[in-house]
């Protein structure tokens, strides 16, 4: 198996890469984003309270979060592998995926972190948001998103960076030239 952890900031393309990345070797997504957005879309009990926390540009708490991931790589022990999109986003819940992953005899291959100066986030996500309507895409809420993730996912960097997993993508240029510089760090990997 092949499983790859793309991080970064919000608005630094993880989801817009992680599309290229399916396509090309064929992973199971998991985006954490995604998931939370669903249940918010369904009303259910969760996504009431996840979209709360959301529209503060806050983080959902690690055991919500930790719960889906844990039935998502039940539902797909036999594939190829996992792209896992915006998660973990705290040192928390990149120890729990250690140990869930152990637990089907896996680990991660990779975490490839995308790199974008604060401007270009702010600029791109006031875009989103005009364009797509996500109620997380206004400028205060965007704003805390980048400091929540200053404070409490930039530490996820210096575990797996312990483990010599960590690999730095410049995530400014063009999507395909991004898409590129990622190929070359998961083909180096495999
Ligand atoms: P996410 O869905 O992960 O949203 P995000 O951080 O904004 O990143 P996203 O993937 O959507 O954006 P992308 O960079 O692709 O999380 C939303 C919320 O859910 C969080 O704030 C949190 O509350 C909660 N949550 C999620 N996971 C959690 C967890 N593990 N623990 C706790 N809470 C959690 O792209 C942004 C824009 O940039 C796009 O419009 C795109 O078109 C554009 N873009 C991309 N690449 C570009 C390029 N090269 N040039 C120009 N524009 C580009």
């Amino acid at each position: 198996m092949l499983n790859i952890v793309l991080f970064g900031p919000p608005g630094s393309g993880k989801g817009t890469q992680s599309e290229k990345i399916i396509e090309k070797y064929k992973l199971i997504h998991i985006s954490t984003g995604d998931l939370l957005r669903e249940q918010v879309a369904a009303q259910s009990e969760l996504g009431l309270k996840a979209k709360e926390i959301m529209d503060r540009g806050e983080l959902v708490s690690d055991n919500i979060v930790i719960g889906m991931i844990r039935s998502k790589l039940e539902e797909h022990q036999d594939g190829p592998g996992f792209i896992f999109d915006g998660f973990p986003r705290t040192v928390e819940q990149a120890r729990e995926l250690r140990k869930a992953l152990t637990d089907y005899d896996e680990h991660v291959g990779v975490m490839i972190s995308l790199e974008v100066p604060r401007e270009e986030l702010v600029k791109r996500l006031l875009k989103r948001g005009e364009e797509c309507g996500r109620s997380d895409d206004r400028l205060d809420t965007i704003n805390n998103r980048i400091d929540v993730y200053n404070q409490q996912t930039m530490p996820v960097t210096y575990y797996y960076d312990k483990m010599r997993k960590h690999a730095s993508v410049d995530g400014i240029g063009s999507i395909n030239e991004i898409f590129e510089r990622i190929v070359e760090v998961i083909d180096k990997k495999k």
